[in-house]
């Protein structure tokens, strides 16, 4: 039985990142689900341990911590294997500016305001907020063409060496090249389209799929 419990979505984004950081460091964790998007709200046993009602949570020992960048920082630190973080002040700054950016520019519009809209609203049978989408588009490009211009030609999206970098943009462009919008948009940035395809590919990518069972992630 794995002694780190992750509470969290198998769906959701931020979850998905320290699931990332779990599987890229190799330690053993056991993933509850917890089901915050419920009608009824976040579970009340949830709420104790995150008023507010975010995901994920980390558990390990006596010790709880959310806050996903808090909870990948300490797995990194706390445990050997794969360092997810540049030790040089300039890389390591750049690493942290782009999970700032992610977190602040890229999450709300390429998932909530593009790919609930274009998938997960229709797949309801609601109709798509077009003015949410068209409004979300503009900012996303920005984000791509910031992110296509530091990782120049390197293996990552800093350097030559995964980092928390990779592990936060996956998730979230995984859902945005999901809408037609999305695959569109990555035609104009194809250094970012193969970085994708290379993460794919990865092993960690593979064992946190979005679904289970699911083979959707295989062609890009
Ligand atoms: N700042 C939080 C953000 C986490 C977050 O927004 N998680 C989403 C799922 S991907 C969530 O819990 N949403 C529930 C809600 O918005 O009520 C973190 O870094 O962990």
């Amino acid at each position: 039985m794995a002694s780190i419990k992750l509470l969290g979505l198998r769906i959701s984004v931020y979850t998905r990142i320290a699931r990332l950081a779990l599987e890229e460091k190799k330690i053993d964790y056991e993933l509850e689900e917890v089901d915050v998007f419920a009608d009824a709200g976040a579970p009340a046993a949830y709420l104790k341990r995150n008023p507010f009602g975010r995901i994920p949570c980390l558990l390990y020992g006596g010790f709880s911590l959310y806050e996903t960048g808090a909870i990948c920082r300490y797995l990194d630190e706390m445990f050997f294997g794969t360092e997810l973080q540049p030790k040089e002040p300039a890389p390591r700054a750049r690493m942290n500016q782009i999970l700032s950016v992610l977190d602040n520019y890229a999450y709300r519009p390429m998932v909530w305001d593009v790919y609930v809209q274009r998938i997960v609203v229709p797949g309801s049978g609601g109709m798509a907020d077009e003015a949410l989408v068209a409004g979300a588009l503009p900012l996303i490009e920005t984000v791509l063409r910031e992110l296509d211009r530091w990782r120049e030609d390197n293996e990552f999206l800093v350097g030559g060496a995964i980092s928390l970098a990779d592990l936060y943009a996956y998730p979230m462009l995984r859902y945005f090249v999901e809408t037609g919008e999305g695959a569109a948009m990555m035609q104009s940035f194809p250094r970012l389209g193969q970085w994708l395809a290379q993460m794919q590919a990865r092993r960690s990518v593979r064992a946190t799929s979005f679904h289970s069972g699911d083979a959707s992630e295989d062609g890009f």
